[in-house]
C-alpha cells in the first residue's frame, strides 16, 4: 500500500520517453535507440528528477521511467528491429545501489520479454555514490549480460569516477562535438579519452550537429555517434 501511495504523486507528472538513435560511423547504421524521459507537466528531466529527489521519490521515479521506457520500445519497435536493436537506459548509480533495484529491475526486463544482452545500461557520476556497492552491483548486472556504458564523460569531474568502473562503452558529453571541426583543443581531449580505455571499449560522441563534425568524429576512430545531424528525439517510428 505505501508503495502505491509514494508513486502516485509521481503518476501526475505524465512522463513517456522519446528515442535518440544511435549510429555506427562505419557503415551508418542504427544501433541502438537512448530512452529519454519527458514530462508534460514539468519539461525539464534535470528539474524533474531533481524535484523527485527533493521528495525522496528518485528511485520510484527512475523505476518507473525504466518501466515505462522497455514498455514503450517494445511497443514501438517491429519486432525484428527489437531483436537486433539495443536500448540505452540512464540510470542513476544511487538506483543502481538501491536494494531492491536488481530484483525489480529483471522482473521488468524479463515481463517486457527482452533480451539483456540488448539493454545497455547508462550510469552517470553526478551523484555521489558508494562506488564500492556501485562496482558490485555493475558486477552483477555484467554476469547476466546487460552492457554499461559511462554516460557524459567529460562533464564536470565525472571522468575522474568514472574510471573506476569497469566499462563497456564509453559515452563522450556532447560538449565536445560542438564544432569539433574547428576545435583541435577537443580534438586532443576526445583523443586522450580514447587512449585511457582498452581497445575494445566502445566509444559514444554525443551532440554531434554537422555533417562536418561528423566527419572529423570518424577520422578519429570512434565507433558510434548520437545527435541531431542523425536524429532529434523522437517516437521510434520516425527512425524504422
Ligand atoms: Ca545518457
Amino acid at each position: 500500500m505505501t508503495y502505491i501511495k509514494e508513486i502516485s504523486p509521481i503518476k501526475k507528472l505524465n512522463i513517456f520517453h522519446v528515442f535518440q538513435p544511435i549510429i555506427n560511423l562505419s557503415n551508418d547504421e542504427i544501433i541502438g535507440f537512448e530512452a529519454l524521459i519527458r514530462s508534460e507537466e514539468i519539461p525539464n528531466p534535470e528539474v524533474l528528477f531533481q524535484k523527485a529527489k527533493n521528495e525522496g521519490l528518485l528511485y520510484e521515479l527512475d523505476m518507473l521511467s525504466i518501466r515505462m521506457a522497455c514498455e514503450t520500445f517494445k511497443k514501438d519497435c517491429l519486432q525484428e528491429e527489437c531483436n537486433t536493436s539495443t536500448l540505452f537506459i540512464n540510470i542513476f548509480p544511487s538506483t543502481l545501489c538501491h536494494q531492491n533495484f536488481y530484483e525489480e529491475f529483471i522482473e521488468i526486463i524479463e515481463k517486457v520479454s527482452l533480451d539483456f544482452q540488448n539493454i545497455v545500461i547508462e550510469i552517470n557520476e553526478k551523484e555521489n555514490t558508494n562506488m564500492y556497492k556501485l562496482n558490485e552491483n555493475i558486477q552483477q548486472l555484467k554476469q547476466v549480460g546487460f552492457r554499461i556504458a559511462l554516460d557524459d564523460l567529460g562533464k564536470g569531474n565525472s571522468f575522474v569516477n568514472s574510471m573506476e568502473i569497469d566499462t563497456h562503452i564509453a559515452k563522450i558529453d556532447r560538449f565536445y562535438a560542438m564544432n569539433l571541426n574547428e576545435s583541435s583543443k577537443k580534438k586532443l581531449f576526445i583523443q586522450s579519452i580514447m587512449k585511457s580505455f582498452p581497445t575494445d571499449i566502445f566509444i559514444v560522441l554525443e551532440g554531434i550537429e554537422t555533417e562536418a563534425d561528423c566527419q572529423v568524429a570518424k577520422k578519429l576512430g570512434i565507433h558510434y555517434g548520437q545527435g541531431y545531424h542523425f536524429g532529434r528525439p523522437g517516437p521510434i517510428k520516425n527512425f524504422i
